[in-house]
């Protein structure tokens, strides 16, 4: 194909299916991988198989340009959960690129690396890409982990490497927080085709949101990479309002922080 061939793992999750659905429009040869197969894989070669498993790595990285790493557990979960599947997950999924010779890999971060953060704090400039993590949750850390390993591999071994903290990946925000957090899916289609076109990538963490008015992170590093974001929240705000059932009060955590109500879950008991 005209750019190359992108590898998704998680691909099955929500992320992953706008993923690999716009991917190819944009001229990629996308492969998925997962844990399982989805029932609609859609126009891309798959492969099942679990991000522990370097061995399945290994063969699902052949002939790879790009690497787009999404697996993992979405939410807050117990502590030994995430280490296992974001932790380890995500330190296989890098060692795999390097190891194969992929020269750029794409790491789902997430807001709730940053989650603790306050938006009264940021009312005259955005909040930039490099604060002091704050994540929100276990979740949160395993993905200040991924940026760490990110930035190690990068200086290590010259991958190329771009952390997006996404917001809300979702068809149409579902939340009165989500008009500010939103990615509409096709500008998650153009930001990962940008940070995998991006000639100059070196290591970056970016914010991925679209063009909402009542954003508050800073989209400048984004932007520069070459990402145009099309889409605003604003058009669902009537209907995200006529829905909500409480009020926006600025001191609830849900307005209150970055992370919104990740700052008060508590992981699951077995
Ligand atoms: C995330 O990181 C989650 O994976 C997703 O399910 C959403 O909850 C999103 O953040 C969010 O903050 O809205």
């Amino acid at each position: 194909s005209e750019h190359g061939r992108i590898l998704i793992t998680g691909a099955a999750g929500g992320v992953g299916t706008f993923l690999r659905t716009g991917l190819p429009e944009q001229g990629w040869t996308v492969r998925g991988f997962d844990l399982v197969t989805p029932p609609d894989p859609g126009p891309v070669e798959w492969r099942t198989g679990d991000v522990g498993d370097p061995a399945a790595l290994d063969e699902a990285m052949q002939d790879v340009d790009v690497v787009i790493h999404l697996a993992g557990i979405p939410v807050e979960d117990r502590f030994e959960r995430i280490l296992k599947t974001n932790i380890d997950g995500t330190y296989q999924v890098f060692d795999a690129a390097v190891r194969n010779g992929v020269p750029r890999v794409l790491a789902a971060s997430s807001n709730h690396a940053v989650g603790y953060y306050e938006r009264a704090d940021f009312r005259d400039a955005p909040i930039g890409v490099d604060v002091r993590p704050r994540p929100d949750t276990f979740y949160g850390v395993s993905k200040v982990f991924m940026e760490a390993i990110g930035s190690f591999y990068a200086d290590r071994h010259g991958l190329r490497v771009a952390c997006v903290r996404i917001g809300s990946c979702f068809a149409e925000p579902r939340s009165r927080r989500m008009l500010d957090t939103w990615l509409s899916p096709a500008d998650g289609v153009r930001l990962f085709h940008a940070l995998a076109t991006a000639p100059d990538l070196r290591y970056e963490i970016v914010y991925g949101v679209s063009a909402n008015k009542t954003a508050w992170w800073d989209m400048e590093p984004a932007r520069r990479l070459g990402f145009e974001p099309q889409d605003d929240s604003d058009v669902f705000a009537a209907q995200v309002e006529a829905a909500a059932t409480d009020l926006p009060d600025p001191e609830d955590p849900e307005y209150k922080y970055l992370g919104g109500r990740f700052t008060t879950f508590v992981p699951p008991e077995d």
